[in-house]
């Protein structure tokens, strides 16, 4: 009776650590009344806040407005995205300007619910365009946290990102690419390359235009149709499909 009565407080303890009012993710917090553009903590898997960049006010169609967890940002070229394997996993950089979100964050959050993808572009002279697809997840670790993108639709930069679905993710230190070399290394960057890239959003910061070395860059091919045309502004974000 004494064992029975320790086992429910377990229960009811482990019970109220999780709030049901806990936002998992921006679209969470959209629906909560949240419609300010900003930094909020989110709860992707295992209890442990993470700061995150909340896009509510993203241009398209109404239905498309607010709601977006950012996962990957550009903008200023603040931070140095040639990082080894584990802070892909863990996440880094600021959440008020360049960082990344985390690759387990990422296998959390989509594990469980369905994600759109919106990638917003802007280049130095100003003109921005974007892509998005109404599918995106990644698998777990142990399966090289393998990315499934689908459902491409146009917002003028083209798609890029369809020849890296099903692709495991590679860093300079951990090969996972379909090329007989290192794509991270070659490239500069670290991404779910295949053989190897058609957009290198965690390349080098170009600052424009750059041809000295091939496709180093955080470039979108099929905006430019160029490997050397560098972003000013690159945003990957999801959000959660109703
Ligand atoms: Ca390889």
């Amino acid at each position: 009776m004494v064992f029975l009565a320790v086992l429910l407080s377990v229960v009811l303890v482990s019970g109220c650590s999780t709030d049901e009012n806990t936002p998992v993710d921006c679209s969470d917090l959209y629906k909560a009344g949240q419609t300010v553009s900003g930094i909020y903590s989110i709860y992707p898997g295992s209890g442990v806040p993470v700061w995150v960049y909340c896009d509510m006010i993203s241009d398209g169609k109404d239905e498309d407005k607010g709601g977006w967890t950012v996962f990957q940002r550009r903008m200023d070229g603040s931070v140095n995205f040639y990082r080894p394997w584990n802070q892909y996993k863990r996440g880094f950089g600021n959440v008020e300007s360049e960082y990344w979100l985390g690759l387990e964050n990422m296998y959390q959050l989509t594990r469980n619910r369905k994600y759109m993808l919106r990638v917003d572009l802007e280049d130095f002279t100003g003109k921005k365009v974007f892509a998005q697809y109404s599918s995106f997840s990644v698998d777990c670790e142990t399966d090289g946290y393998k990315l499934h993108v689908s459902g491409f639709s146009n917002g003028g930069a083209g798609d890029s990102l369809t020849f890296h679905n099903d692709m495991k993710f590679s860093t300079f230190d951990k090969d996972q690419d379909t090329a007989g070399e290192n794509c991270a290394k070659l490239y500069l960057g670290a991404f779910w390359y295949n053989n190897c890239h058609g957009t290198n959003p965690n390349g080098v910061y170009l600052w424009g235009e750059d041809a000295t070395h091939h496709a180093i860059g955080n470039v979108w091919y099929h905006w430019k149709n160029n490997f050397a045309v560098g972003m000013k502004f690159i945003s990957m974000k999801i959000k959660l499909v109703s």
